[in-house]
């Protein structure tokens, strides 16, 4: 596939051609800024997907003297034909030329056979004075495509629409920042329809596309599930000498080690973060001081956090077995490690009041201290022994997994993750439920999990971010 499409995307300065860019070829290293003129220099981003070229867009400065540029062609061409030639003559003619520096930027990439993605602003009304610029692309013969994105909130998509069909073979409403995943293909294969010879690797760029969609779920799952794993198994441990016990009180041992213990937790959680935002080629997102910086209002073990991360008290108290299965036998099979018994503690937590559960009594682990042995002892803190840390663990994923998967390369805005308190885990099969559960159970008995519970953990999990994004996906 040596012949991979090539795209120059063109335009006026400012109007988010580099965003277009950004979006399609999924690098968000490329300058995006408020200041026209970001863009200096023609600058090609190929996608490649599995050491494959599906295609690659170019990114160019604005026009900055089209009339003048189209001055020139009318003034070198005899007739029609020539149109194409001209321009290509005008590149070759004006390289080095102060005046026309962005113009051959632009225009080099169009003339050595690239195709044409026009980039105008829809939220700002149409002007003749972009005439020039369709006008000479016309000339350069090259297939076309007009994007209408929108960078503010008014909408002159009309008006333009109608000036842009006269210019170009595809009229489309694109926004760089917020289109979904499907449009970016369906862009893709509208381009595939304005030249024959490209109508193939496009068709195959659409769908290796969605394979690695389908694939990067997938193995954000197993990112998830390898971070649950690790968070619900984590003990903390010091070994001490007996002079050191001697020295210190239970009580200040069990702060430093429960100390270490929520700054591990805290960490492997922004890992499996960076993990997943990296598995999605977003290399700089800025997420909110408050996260990064685990502020209290966004402790993963606070009382806020449960309510806000679509775990609510009661989805908690039926974790894994769905609304009414705990009775009777369910009971037994809901394992709450906690030193309350387990029928006290479903009481708690589905009696009305139930305001004592998720203080640290239940959640956190407690500090125990071994046998001597060889005249040390060591004191441990962890695992967690209530598995309903995990589910908020897994609440918090999902969502930062769903909007990173939705984020389109252009965004440069910061990351917040909204509250949510809503019980989307309901929509998971029980089946999921159930091994989701079990896992849990397992990890907090530090147990390893064997490679096929592993695997199952990782599908069950991969049912929980499809179950996140049609819950997302049908509130919208
Ligand atoms: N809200 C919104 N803002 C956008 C969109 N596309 C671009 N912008 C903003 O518009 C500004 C210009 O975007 P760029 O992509 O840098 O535009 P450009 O055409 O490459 O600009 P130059 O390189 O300077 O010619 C930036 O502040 C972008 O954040 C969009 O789809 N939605
Ligand atoms: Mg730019």
């Amino acid at each position: 596939m040596t012949n991979a499409p090539v795209f120059a995307v063109v335009g006026h300065p400012n109007k988010g051609k580099s965003s277009v860019v950004a979006t399609l070829s999924q690098n968000d290293a490329i300058a995006i800024a408020l200041e026209p003129g970001t863009t200096r220099a023609r600058q090609d981003y190929p996608l490649t997907v599995d050491g494959r070229k599906l295609y690659t867009l170019v990114d160019t400065p604005g026009f900055q003297r089209p009339r003048r540029v189209l001055q020139w062609l009318e003034a070198h061409s005899i007739s029609a034909s020539d149109h194409p030639e001209t321009a290509r003559a005008f590149v070759l003619q004006h390289r080095g030329d102060d005046r026309f520096v962005d113009e051959c930027e632009l225009l080099a990439p169009i003339v050595e056979g690239a195709g044409i993605i026009y980039v105008v602003d829809g939220s700002v009304p149409y002007s003749a004075e972009h005439e020039a610029e369709m006008t000479i692309l016309r000339w350069t013969g090259r297939p076309s495509l007009a994007l209408i994105n929108s960078i503010g909130e008014d909408d002159y998509s009309d008006t333009w629409q109608a000036a842009l069909g006269q210019f170009f073979q595809v009229v489309r409403k694109f926004d760089a920042v917020r289109a979904p995943f499907e449009q970016h293909l369906s862009l893709l294969r509208a381009f595939g329809q304005l030249e024959p010879d490209w109508e193939a690797p496009l068709e195959r760029a659409t769908r290796f596309l969605s394979e690695q969609r389908r694939q990067r779920r997938r193995q954000a799952a197993g990112l998830v599930a390898r971070a649950l794993e690790d968070l619900m198994s984590y003990q903390e441990r010091r070994t001490l000498t007996l002079n050191q016990i001697a020295e210190t009180s239970d009580a200040s041992l069990a702060e430093t080690l429960r100390d270490r213990w929520y700054r591990h937790q805290r960490q492997r959680e922004q890992a499996l973060r960076i993990d997943i935002e990296h598995l999605y080629q977003h290399q700089r997102i800025r997420r909110q001081e408050a996260e990064l910086q685990w502020h209290s209002q966004h402790d993963l073990f606070s009382e806020d956090t449960r309510k806000h991360w679509a775990v609510s008290k009661r989805y908690l108290a039926t974790a894994g077995f769905g609304a009414g299965a705990v009775s009777g036998a369910g009971i037994d099979a809901v394992t709450f490690g906690s030193s309350l018994g387990t029928g006290a503690l479903l009481g708690g937590l589905i009696g009305a009041a139930g305001s004592y559960f998720y203080g640290d009594r239940l959640v956190l682990p407690a500090l125990s201290i071994g046998p001597m042995k060889d005249g040390l002892k060591t004191a441990s803190f962890g695992p967690v022994q209530d598995s309903q840390f995990g589910y908020v663990v897994l609440g918090r994923a999902v969502d930062h997994w769903w909007h990173i998967s939705q984020r389109n390369h252009a965004g440069r805005d910061l990351l917040e993750l909204e509250p949510a308190d809503h019980h989307w885990l309901e929509q998971l099969d029980k089946a999921s439920r159930r091994e989701i559960q079990k896992a849990f159970e397992r990890c907090r008995k530090q147990r390893a999990l064997a490679h096929q519970q592993r695997e199952q953990f990782a599908a069950a999990i991969e049912h929980a971010l499809a179950a996140y994004d049609d819950w997302r996906l049908n509130r919208a």
